[in-house]
């Protein structure tokens, strides 16, 4: 286990070590008993899809050629990576599909404890769907939520009512390849009927309603998602906060939130704040309450509230180590099944709350949106009361934790770099153009532990901000990067190259601009929008000096994200490869021949840095063929190297 911690942050490896100590199995114990995984599930050419498999193809060629029915190594590596996709933009999209749900729910019902927080992006939402944006603000927003809802399941071929967000170009590209997503729930059918047994074998047709349905997730269900929260909750702005384990407190009661959605997370958030429970927890022994992050919940409840993040997805275990944690409540998405055995060597109660996410043997606290406050209570209550509990020789707390600054939206990015009276990208575009800014690097993703620990992100993200690519980052990276005082301004003296440390310095951001958890890297797609309609960088997506990367990635959901930014026409890299290296065919489309059709294409490169070095020599292509000048303190690198 070791060897995949050298490079973690010191809170992570002290906690890491502990569980060894203790005989308590964590994530990097299983990954290594695993071992040696399934090279036919690596390589995405195990089929499994009907019962006259499973049938496996060697790629090497000793055994057979095709499965049962005959479909070949392409077929099957095709329709594996798709239904992936369908998993990962289902995850997303049911997610943007309850905050719709919240959002017309709190319209129709004026005693909820959910209201709009954002009327000019209600109102400017309710512009983009052709809805009159005058007139009362329930109304709105209960309209706006109706045709939001309608997106997830149009029976017309007209397209979502959201895409009209994304660059026309762009949506010309999408109309004559016939990708247009449709609905976001028909798409995500459409794959698992094309990729049963006996249906669609050509490989490239399966990827084009992959990457369909992919669309109907970043330009439809996260989008929504995210439109939908900054409505009902806020939209974040830049804030200072913390993170890592050691925001975890010695002397209150910690409740850890973890999951994606922010609809309860939210509400303890702001719950947690009551006179009353304080009192609560004073008279239980406690100094207070301490509510903190891990995940993407974590990124909710940071953007809007500055709430400290824990850790992310590989420290969620590590969290219940510290003893300290008195109640950890889950919502959906990246909780592993393993956290109920660590919570039980503690006394941490571990809460389950969605119907859709329940684990054997955990307490569960249905949470409904009309009972938001009373359940936010009783929770609180509960962790409150288990504080006595705690056993102080247990409790490890590591010292570390960094600041940093968060809360950067598509529309904060607006006002900081335009100032107060003239919001506006032209700053952010002129940097661009003048040299001075090479571009843009989104680097978003998830940990795991087939790769030494947070290594990559860090690596990748530091050559990408030395050679003056402002980054931008959602997720788990943008908790690594925190951890690692990266979303600090001041980390632009340190990392930064001349050209980006000077429009940091300008504008007072960090080199690395956190916008939030997974679904919002829909906010990645409208920055990238909003700089092609600012003008003087092309008139597409993928004319821009501009590259995305996963270098953990690890679930389904970063299939969807991935293939939806190469489908917006980004060059997009991955760390360790998709699952298709057994299709030799399935690895050139995707890799090559992709980028005539669509714009933007896959990299996989295992090397963070040569992988940063790749999305730069991609990001100067595109520089030269806008006829810009080479970036403005290059020669000076060149001598400094
Ligand atoms: Fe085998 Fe074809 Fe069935 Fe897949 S669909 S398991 S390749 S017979
Ligand atoms: S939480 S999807 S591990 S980024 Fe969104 Fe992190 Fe990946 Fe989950």
């Amino acid at each position: 286990m070791e060897d995949k911690l050298n490079h973690a942050d010191k809170a992570s490896q002290q906690l890491a070590a502990c569980a060894g100590e203790a005989h308590i199995e964590i994530v990097w114990d299983r990954y290594e008993a695993m071992q040696p995984q399934c090279g036919f599930g690596l390589l995405g050419i195990c089929c499994r899809i009907c019962s006259m498999g499973p049938c496996r193809i060697d790629p090497y060629g000793s055994g057979p050629a095709r499965g049962v029915c005959g479909a070949d190594i392409d077929t099957i590596a095709a329709r594996n990576l798709v239904r992936m996709i369908a998993g990962g933009a289902a995850a997303h999209s049911d997610h943007g599909r309850d905050i719709a749900h919240s959002l017309l729910l709190a319209a129709q019902n004026e005693d909820s404890d959910y209201q709009v927080k954002d009327e000019e992006k209600l109102k400017s939402l309710a512009r983009v769907l052709g809805i009159d944006s005058n007139g009362d603000i329930s109304q709105l927003a209960a309209e706006v939520a109706s045709a939001c809802l309608n997106d997830f399941g149009r029976q017309d071929d007209k397209g979502l009512a959201v895409l009209s967000m994304a660059p026309e170009k762009r949506r010309k590209i999408w109309q004559n390849l016939h990708v247009t997503p449709r609905s976001v729930d028909r798409e995500i059918v459409e794959i698992m009927h094309r990729t049963h047994m006996g249906v669609d074998t050509d490989y490239k047709n399966i990827i084009k309603q992959g990457i369909r349905c992919a669309l109907s997730d970043g330009w439809g269900g996260s989008l929504i998602a995210t439109e939908l929260s900054d409505i009902l909750f806020g939209t974040p702005s830049p804030l200072r906060s913390e993170a890592n384990l050691g925001v975890l407190s010695k002397e209150d009661v910690n409740i850890i939130v973890h999951g994606h959605e922010p609809t309860l997370s939210d509400i303890i958030a702001v719950v947690s704040q009551d006179k009353e429970l304080k009192e609560l927890a004073k008279a239980k022994g406690a100094a207070g309450i301490s509510v903190a992050g891990i995940c993407c919940t974590a990124n909710e409840i940071l953007m809007r509230h500055g709430i400290p993040v824990a850790g992310n997805f590989l420290q969620q275990e590590l969290a219940l180590m510290t003893g300290a944690v008195e109640l950890m409540v889950v919502d959906v998405q990246c909780l592993m099944p393993g956290l109920n055995s660590v919570a039980g060597c503690f006394h941490t109660k571990l809460i389950t709350t969605s119907p859709k996410a329940k684990i054997r043997g955990v307490e569960h606290i249905e949470f409904h949106e009309e009972k938001a406050v009373q359940i936010a209570k009783q929770i609180i209550t509960m962790a409150i009361n288990n504080f006595h509990e705690r056993v102080k020789e247990k409790v490890i707390i590591p010292d570390h934790k960094e600041k940093l600054v968060a809360g950067f939206s598509s529309e904060s990015v607006y006002a900081v770099l335009g100032g107060k009276y003239r919001a506006t990208y032209r700053p952010l575009n002129d940097a661009v153009m003048s040299g001075r800014l090479r571009g843009a690097a989104g680097v978003v993703g998830c940990c795991n532990p087939n790769m030494p620990y947070e290594e990559a992100h860090i690596k990748m993200v530091k050559e990408l901000i030395k050679n003056d690519v402002l980054v931008v980052t959602t997720g788990c990276n943008a908790i690594a990067c925190a951890k690692h005082g990266l979303l600090k301004p001041e980390a632009a003296y340190q990392y930064a190259g001349r050209g980006l440390r000077e429009v940091c310095n300008a504008v007072g951001i960090p080199p690395v601009l956190h916008v939030g958890s997974c679904v919002d890297n829909s906010r990645i797609l409208i920055i990238l929008s909003n700089i092609v309609s600012e003008g003087g960088l092309g008139e597409d997506i993928a004319d821009l000096p501009v590259a995305g990367a996963a270098p953990e990635w690890m679930s389904e959901k970063a299939v969807s994200i991935g293939f939806y930014f190469v489908a917006s026409g980004v060059y997009t890299v991955l760390g360790k490869p998709l699952p298709v290296m057994g299709s030799k065919n399935l690895h050139t489309y995707l890799t090559e021949e992709i980028e005539a059709e669509i714009g933007g294409k896959w990299e996989f490169e295992e090397d963070p840095v040569l992988a940063a070095r790749k999305m730069i020599t991609h990001i100067d292509k595109k520089r030269k063929a806008l006829k810009l000048k080479p970036c403005m303190y290059e020669q000076e690198k060149s001598g400094e190297k």
